[in-house]
């Protein structure tokens, strides 16, 4: 076994040396805050074996483990597979079947946007039921679990995705918002963007001027301390980085210590308009037990609102807020049903604007 300590600003950057020096395969044994000249600094001691792995004895196991993480021929092929059944299904789905009214709304959401596997299975609804209306078929679809401290039972929230999905001022708006709706929670701001500098002072400067905690987290030891007085706060919000490379979030959180913390649900933050080929890898690159729902943002700068539908019938993950701005008044939203429905037929933002 070969064992090496790295020294960096933060524990991504420490891990990012590591996955570089070591390959994927290596193994944390410590990730801690020691003072180096005088600062701060994120220590992690790896390991990797060092035998090569192909020179070692494989397992049948250990081969479908290989084909079945990560690999990203596999994934292109899946997602061909899918494709191609896709295509058969078509002519199966003859819109003569259903009523002219159902055929309407079918016609509308395609032009929203909404995948072959989503519509497949309104169609497969509606052709059941020919007084079956769109908004029943899609209401088993999405799921809301609108973001305010008494909907959640858990205190830890954390605010993950793609760089500039608008991570940082979603978690600022949620909590602000929570601050005026009840004046005596004791709110939290935490970060563990810290190598990033803007998005860290940015959310200082609003814990500061809105009187609320904040704590940064530059390693396990920072994140252990923040469980242990979690008690002392109602709702404590960290703002993650925008993950580097092929690092995961699960990668991710058990370098921090977060995958074992029980009263955690991480929100990802995402903007409709990315392309479909970007949403199928943020689904593998952000999969995660703690997942527990998705803020939809840059609802203003969107032409077609059918990736909300797409991903929520994709990943049956709740939608918990809506961004529609970029100010800090005025511009998010606990998620509810209504609204959803009001942007996919109306174009109708949260905010009461149209969208051309
Ligand atoms: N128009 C519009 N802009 C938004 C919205 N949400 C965030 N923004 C803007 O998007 C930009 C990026 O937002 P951030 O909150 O910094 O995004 P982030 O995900 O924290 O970015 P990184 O930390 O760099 O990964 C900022 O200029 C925000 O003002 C929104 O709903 N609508
Ligand atoms: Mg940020």
């Amino acid at each position: 076994m070969r064992m090496k300590t790295f020294r960096a600003a933060n524990s991504t950057a420490a891990f990012a040396l590591v996955k570089a020096d070591l390959g994927k395969d290596a193994v944390i044994l410590s990730n801690k805050t020691v003072t180096e000249n005088g600062s701060k600094c994120c220590e992690v001691v790896a390991a990797v074996d060092s035998v090569p792995a192909a020179a070692t004895a494989r397992t049948r196991n250990d081969v479908v483990e290989d084909a079945l993480h990560g690999t990203a021929g596999w994934q292109r092929e899946w997602s061909q597979i899918k494709n191609q059944i896709m295509m058969l299904m078509r002519p199966q789905m003859d819109r003569e079947t259903i009523t002219p009214k159902q055929r309407l709304a079918l016609e509308y959401l395609e032009r929203e946007d909404v995948d072959d596997r989503a519509m497949t299975r309104i169609f497969c609804e509606l052709r059941e039921d020919a007084d079956r209306s769109i908004i029943t078929v899609l209401e088993s679809m999405v799921e809301v679990k609108p973001f305010q401290a008494s909907r959640w039972p858990g205190v830890i929230h954390a605010f993950a995705g793609p760089g500039g999905a608008g991570k940082t001022s979603s978690l600022i708006r949620l909590a602000l918002r929570e601050k005026k709706s009840n004046p005596k929670a004791r709110i939290c701001l935490a970060t563990a963007d810290g190598g990033r500098g803007k998005g860290r002072l940015v959310l200082k400067h609003y814990a500061e001027l809105s009187c609320l905690a904040f704590r940064e987290l530059m390693t396990r030891d920072d994140f252990m301390l923040l469980r242990r007085e979690a008690d002392q706060f109602d709702m404590i919000l960290i703002d993650l980085p925008g993950l580097p490379g092929n690092t995961t979030l699960e990668e991710f959180t058990a370098l921090y210590g977060l995958s074992t913390c029980e009263n955690l649900s991480i929100h990802l933050v995402l903007n409709p308009y990315y392309s479909q080929t970007q949403f199928d890898r943020f689904m593998e690159k952000y999969k995660s037990e703690q997942l527990a729902s998705v803020i939809w943002t840059k609802l203003d700068e969107t032409c077609t609102f059918g990736a909300l539908l797409n991903m929520a019938f994709a990943s049956g993950l709740p939608i918990s807020a809506l961004s529609y701005g970029a100010d800090l008044k005025n511009s998010i939203a606990p998620a509810t049903k209504d609204m959803i429905w009001r942007m996919l037929f109306m174009r109708k933002l949260p905010g009461g604007d149209i969208q051309p």
